[in-house]
This record gives C-alpha cells, sequence and structure tokens, in this order.
C-alpha cells in the first residue's frame, strides 16, 4: 500500500481549538468575521500572555533590581525569569548574553551604536542584503556617513533569493560586521544564515542576524547557528509591543560601548568617570518595559505549550494554498517566489494601487498590509511602488485563505 502523506490534522493540528486562546480573534470587523492577515506587522496576544500582564500588574508591578522590598523581588524575579525563558528559546549559552530591547530595531541601532561606532573606522565596510529592512539598513548607512565606510550590498535574484555566489566577494580584510535577516518581511525568504555565518566566519568578520520575522515561524538555535547578534521583535511572536532580544555572543557583548547611559547601567559614577555594570545591565540603562519582558516570557511558555513543528506545517500550508490561489487569479503577480518561503505573501494586482487593494479587503474584515514595507530598495528591484502582503500565522484558516482569494477577485471586479 502507498501510504498518503498526512494532513495537517491528522497529525492534530486543533486549528479551531488554538483560535480560542486568541480572544481578539474572534470580533467582527465591518459586519464580517475578522481575518487577521498581517501577523508579520504584529502577530495577536493570546490568553495567557494578557493574563501575566495583568497578573504583573494587579499583583508585582514594582521597580526591579532596586528594592530589597518584596514587590521589587517578585518583579525581579519575574523580569530575570523572562530572560531564562528566552535564553532557552533560542539556545544561548548564557542568559546574560539576552538584552532586552524594545524590538529588533533597537536592536541593531545598540550593536550599531556599541559596536559600530566603536571598531569600524574610515574605509572599513559593512555588508548589507538587497532585502534587509530598513531596521538593518539605515543605521548602518548612518555609521558608514559618520565614520567614513562603506555599505557594501549583497544582491538577489528576481525570486528574492540571495546571490550566494557575489558573497564571497564582498568579505575582506576591511569587512567588520555583515547584517542579514533571516526571513525576509516583504518577500517571505528564509535565508541560508547558516551557511553566510560560516563563510563570513572563515574571513574572521561577525554577523548580526535580524530575526524579526525568523523566531515567529523557525526554530532558532543560535549556537548552531553561529550567529554573533541574532534580534527578537517580541510584538512579532505572540507578545506586547515593547518586548524584544538582543542576542549577543557573551564576548562581543563585553566589548562593547554601552548604548544608552543612566540608571542601573553603571557601577560607580563620580564627576570625573563612570564605570559600567556587567552584561546584560551595561545595555539596560533605565527601568525597561518590565511588563513587556515578562510578556515575553509568558509568549515563549505558549509556544512551549503547543506543537511547533505541527504549527510551522500548517502555517507552510496555508502558505502553499493562498499562493496557488492568488497566482490562479487573473492580473495578479506574487512579488517573492524564494524556493524557501515562510507565512508572507506579498503581490500586486495590475492596475490597481495595494492601498486600494488593502482599503477594499478591510472593507471585507479582512486585515492585509499594503505599502513598502519598510523595505524600499526590495519595491525598486521589482519595480513597484508597494506591494499588498498577507502574513499568515498557525491561528489561520483555510477558509481565511478563501475569504483572501474572493475578495482580492472582487478588487479586480471593482476596477475592471
Ligand atoms: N516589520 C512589518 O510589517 P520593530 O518595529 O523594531 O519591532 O521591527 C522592525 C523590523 C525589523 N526587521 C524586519 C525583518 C521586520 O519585519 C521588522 C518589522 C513590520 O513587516 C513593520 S515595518
Amino acid at each position: 500500500m502507498i501510504a498518503t502523506e498526512k494532513t495537517i490534522e491528522e497529525k492534530g493540528w486543533d486549528v479551531g481549538r488554538i483560535r480560542e486562546d486568541f480572544p481578539v480573534l474572534g470580533q467582527t470587523v465591518n459586519g464580517k468575521p475578522l481575518v487577521y492577515l498581517d501577523n508579520a506587522a504584529s502577530a495577536q496576544v493570546p490568553r495567557i500572555v494578557i493574563e501575566r500582564g495583568a497578573k504583573y500588574l494587579r499583583e508585582e508591578h514594582s521597580n526591579i533590581h532596586r528594592g530589597v522590598h518584596y514587590l521589587s523581588q517578585r518583579a525581579t524575579s519575574a523580569y530575570e525569569g523572562a530572560r531564562e525563558k528566552v535564553k532557552r528559546f533560542i539556545n544561548a549559552r548564557e542568559a546574560r548574553e539576552c538584552v532586552f530591547v524594545r524590538g529588533v530595531t533597537e536592536g541593531v541601532n545598540l550593536v550599531m551604536h556599541g559596536y559600530g561606532r566603536k571598531l569600524v573606522g574610515e574605509g572599513d565596510e559593512i555588508v548589507v542584503s538587497e532585502m534587509e529592512h530598513h531596521s538593518n539598513l539605515v543605521p548602518w548607512q548612518m555609521l558608514c556617513e559618520e565614520k567614513g565606510a562603506r555599505l557594501r550590498v549583497l544582491p538577489m535574484n528576481d525570486a528574492g533569493e540571495l546571490i550566494l555566489d557575489e558573497f564571497d566577494a564582498l568579505l575582506n580584510e576591511r569587512t567588520k560586521l555583515v547584517c542579514v535577516g533571516h526571513v525576509s518581511n516583504s518577500l517571505g525568504t528564509i535565508n541560508p544564515v547558516k551557511e553566510i555565518v560560516a563563510r563570513a566566519h572563515k574571513q574572521g568578520v561577525p554577523v548580526l542576524v535580524d530575526g524579526a520575522q525568523g523566531a515567529p515561524h523557525l526554530k532558532v538555535d543560535v549556537q548552531d547557528l553561529d550567529c554573533d547578534f541574532y534580534a527578537i521583535s517580541g510584538h512579532k511572536m505572540f507578545a506586547p509591543t515593547g518586548s524584544g532580544v538582543l542576542y549577543g555572543k557573551a564576548e562581543l557583548l563585553e566589548k562593547m560601548n554601552p548604548f544608552l547611559g543612566g540608571g542601573s547601567m553603571i557601577r560607580t559614577v563620580t564627576f570625573e568617570r563612570s564605570t559600567y555594570a556587567a552584561i546584560p545591565d551595561k545595555f539596560e540603562a533605565g527601568t525597561p518595559a518590565i511588563a513587556s519582558a515578562i510578556g515575553l516570557g509568558a509568549a515563549i511558555d505558549y509556544l512551549n505549550s503547543i506543537d511547533r513543528e505541527a504549527a510551522h506545517a500548517h502555517e507552510r500550508e496555508l502558505l502553499r494554498y493562498a499562493t496557488e490561489k492568488l497566482s490562479g487569479i487573473e492580473g495578479v503577480r506574487i512579488i517573492g517566489t524564494a524556493r524557501e518561503k515562510a507565512s508572507v505573501l506579498g503581490f500586486v494586482i495590475d492596475e490597481v494601487h495595494p492601498h486600494d487593494v488593502g482599503t477594499i479587503l478591510d472593507q471585507e474584515g479582512i486585515a492585509i498590509r499594503a505599502g513598502h514595507h519598510c523595505a524600499q530598495p526590495v519595491m525598486q528591484h521589482f519595480g513597484v511602488p508597494a506591494t499588498a502582503r498577507a502574513s499568515f500565522a498557525f491561528y489561520n484558516t483555510k477558509e481565511e485563505v478563501e475569504r483572501l482569494a474572493a475578495a482580492v477577485e472582487k478588487v479586480i471586479e471593482v476596477f475592471a
């Protein structure tokens, strides 16, 4: 007998059950059941994360690391407990390698200020890829401008895949850092970051990975990737906004200058000079987003409580189904057709501006994103000002994909 491939449902992914964990999904928008397909911008928050945040505010709210009193100790232990959860989630060697930040933007800027401004000089080079989000591009341009350094760009092909054959030639003794996204937010491409890290390391160059879209959809093991920095945004992985992590290898973080100066990041202060606290405190000046960090810990608990392999398989199936449905509609062009993709479907419709697509879909209760997705060089590559983008999470359904396809057909009818 020939074994047939099991469906996701047979493998045990009960999307109806999972949706109950996300109260926001149960509402109607413009009189229609909400179809939330803007997960790459911000994913929704499960009940246990909401409840954990409420418990902190109700029972534990206090400043951390400062007080000897009961509440401060509870808040500190919840905050540091969240750091331990992050450490295990990304398989860092030590919790002190995980710096809480507001998100990837702050994480990359921290590396730019702490590492870049200290170690990059005139004539040095930074390599980025053509598909970077502005967060992993603009800070490096700012640094290059300040230091007289040069930005080198690893190009991509028309499928939206990096042209790795051109990578080695970009590296030389002046290269100080390679900055690359794990998953492109505009194209969905999963980049071969392990290979990129290995090649860069051969030339002694450290690598920063923008994990904003990687961490929600892929299993991340920073030791296996051997990357030097990995940045995460909590709000894209089912946690509140204001939470995020910059992972850095301890020896690099220790070498770096602090980013923000102030309370909590010092060891001693006199008018003559200050000395700094050990990592990660050196990078966490002032009162951090305590509730958000604790929420990120709860989101990790949630992710650990579900079958993540089945969740990712479900997302891949939604992407496959949506790609099939939309590419079957005349006038629709998919932007981003890499062989390895995660959960993002960018598209344009002949003669229709993506903002109009987004507005009409909203009338149907469908939330997508339209614009340049903070990746203008990607839009330039494909010769479009913007795209419409549907992005999936494991709580989305095939019926929602069908509603998306029907709404896209409606857009075409409206503009015919
Ligand atoms: N992308 C999107 O809709 P922040 O805003 O700091 O949490 O994350 C910035 C960022 C960095 N890198 C990538 C690959 C991203 O996708 C994002 C955020 C959102 O695609 C908002 S533009």
